[in-house]
């Protein structure tokens, strides 16, 4: 597989050339400036794929083009937001950047509780705490009817931090929860916003009344509106799995599950609708077997993300070390080698060592925590090589 990084730009503390000196191939961004919803211009797409090129490097994915909010809840001007859309996929196939990722998650992006949740070694990775988001959907979202998606003993530890949790650790919740993991993805809130809460009600209630059913056919309708110009420029369009892959705040969720899989793939059977397969994503999920979901995608798969989890008995998960935990990313890039060699991937988050820590990066996007990973998975890459070329 080609090994890609996830790239912020021009003012993300990692240079590129620090890039190509750690093997790294292809770069995965986006036009980060341009807000949610605008057309990406020619011009400027060219522009940042010149800078990427100038360091000896390509720009192998975007993630993300995202998708506003109206087209997921199917508001009305989605049409508008979907010409766009259109325009910006058109402006990148002439660009000749061909693979886009984007998801169709409600609202929240991914989910954490805990940014720096600390390991023993004194390392910190990014951590779901069940409790503390039950907890926040319902004593600070005051999220009507949310005590009845947990059991007793959620909702008893919900009543201990109620009683002990103080206003800093409610305010690092809120920032874990909607602004710090937000922002730099989406865009929906940001860091600087003012009463994120008040607005993050007002984007869950644009939801009230739309389902599983709903958002699926909502879904189906922007896939089939933007094949034709995937077509017509070879752009490969990939889901990323949503995270976790179970519901949350009352929100349905359409990829979590092979089952959810299949239904996307079918209801628009084009090759140019297919899947980023997210190891770790997927891996958060008891129903998910994760090789065996390679397995039976690799074919609709564009773009992996090798990452991996390990879930509690309570129904915490905490990301592991790339090469341990639900994951099974031996078996994974076993598969895809196999089946797909010629994917880009890039590793997927990793642990914030000692000297990250002070560096700003954006949470799970760490410099010497990810180059490790990069390290382990290429080591792979290069036995599960070396052992097919024997065969
Ligand atoms: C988080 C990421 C996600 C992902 C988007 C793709 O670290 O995996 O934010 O980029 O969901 O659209």
């Amino acid at each position: 597989m080609e090994k890609t990084w996830r790239w912020f730009g021009k003012k993300d503390k990692i240079q590129l050339d620090m890039l190509r000196q750690i093997g790294v191939q292809g770069i995965v961004s986006a036009l980060h400036d341009i807000q949610n919803g605008q057309v990406w211009p020619l011009e400027a797409i060219n522009e940042y794929k010149e800078y990427i090129e100038s360091h000896g490097l390509r720009w192998s994915v975007v993630e993300s083009l995202p998708v506003s909010e109206a087209i997921k809840y199917g508001g009305e001007d989605r049409d508008a937001l979907i010409e766009n859309y259109i325009q910006s996929l058109e402006n990148l196939g002439k660009a000749g950047v061909t693979t886009v990722c984007y998801n169709f998650m409600p609202v929240l992006d991914w989910a954490r509780t805990d940014l720096y949740y600390q390991w023993e070694d004194g390392a910190s990775s990014l951590y779901f705490d069940k409790a503390k988001f039950a907890y926040f959907e319902i004593h600070i979202l005051e999220r009507a009817g949310a005590e009845k998606d947990y059991d007793q003993d959620i909702l008893a530890k919900v009543e201990t931090l109620k009683n002990t949790v103080t206003k800093e650790a409610e305010q690092d919740l809120i920032d874990s929860v909607i602004v710090k993991t937000q922002g730099f993805v989406n865009g929906n809130i940001k860091e600087g916003d003012q009463d994120p809460v008040a607005k993050f009600k007002s984007l869950l209630a644009l939801y009230d009344g739309i389902d599983k059913d709903r958002l699926r056919l909502n879904m189906k309708y922007f896939l089939e509106k933007i094949m034709p110009v995937c077509e017509q420029w070879n752009i490969h369009m990939c889901v990323h799995p949503d995270d976790p892959p179970f519901s949350l705040l009352g929100l349905p969720r359409i990829v979590t599950c092979e089952e959810d899989i299949d239904w996307f793939l079918n209801a628009v059977d084009n090759p140019h609708n297919g899947l980023t397969f997210c190891a770790g994503s997927l891996s958060a999920g008891l129903h998910n077997n994760v090789p065996e979901l390679a397995k039976k995608y690799a074919s609709r798969t564009k773009f992996v993300h090798l990452r991996s989890t390990n879930v509690f008995e309570n129904g915490d998960f905490i990301e592991a070390m790339h090469l341990s935990g639900r994951g099974q990313l031996i078996d994974v890039i076993r598969v895809f080698e196999k089946e797909n060699p010629s994917l880009p991937m890039r590793v997927d988050h990793g642990r914030l060592l000692t000297d990250d820590a002070d560096k700003g990066y954006h949470p799970g996007y760490s410099f010497l925590g990810r180059m490790l990973a990069l390290g382990q998975i290429e080591g792979v890459m290069a036995a599960v090589q070396n052992g097919m070329s024997k065969q």
